[in-house]
């Protein structure tokens, strides 16, 4: 966790250093992790918060924001679908634990984890990775 606090300042600085003659950075939504580094843009996932960042599927889009479990590569549709549930739903029950479910990042695919499934679903959360790799190459990593 430490380790991960400080990876995250250093890229902090270095979106920092990199946009020194831009102006300020952008931080849409003021998690400390600059828009050009943050799988979720519009969605404060950053050290302050359990989700820090963490991309079970490594596809660029931070599990905060990614309820699209169906991604393992080529082919990945990049969309919340039905055919999503039924694996939210085993990692729920606890049939088939599958971490890309755990949203909130406390470890556990609950309520809670539904609700931005959900959202997603409902097409009424965004996603909004920054990384310009998210949804095109596997592993997208900042
Ligand atoms: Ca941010
Ligand atoms: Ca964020
Ligand atoms: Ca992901
Ligand atoms: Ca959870």
């Amino acid at each position: 966790m430490k380790i991960k606090l400080v990876m995250l300042v250093s890229i902090f600085a270095f979106g920092l250093a990199l946009n020194a003659n831009a102006g300020a950075v952008v931080d849409t939504d003021t998690d400390l992790v600059p828009d050009a580094f943050d799988n979720c843009t519009a969605l404060a996932n950053g050290p302050a918060e359990d989700s820090n960042q963490v991309d079970t599927d490594q596809d660029g889009y931070g599990n905060a924001c990614d309820a699209d479990y169906g991604f393992t590569g080529a082919g990945g549709d990049f969309l919340i679908t039905t055919g999503d549930f039924p694996i939210f739903l085993d990692a729920f029950t606890g049939s088939a634990p599958n971490l890309a479910t755990d949203h909130n990042g406390d470890g556990l695919t609950t309520t809670a984890d539904f609700s931005t499934f959900l959202a997603q679903f409902q097409g009424t959360q965004p996603l909004g990775p920054g990384l310009s790799c998210a949804g095109v190459t596997v592993p997208c990593l900042p």
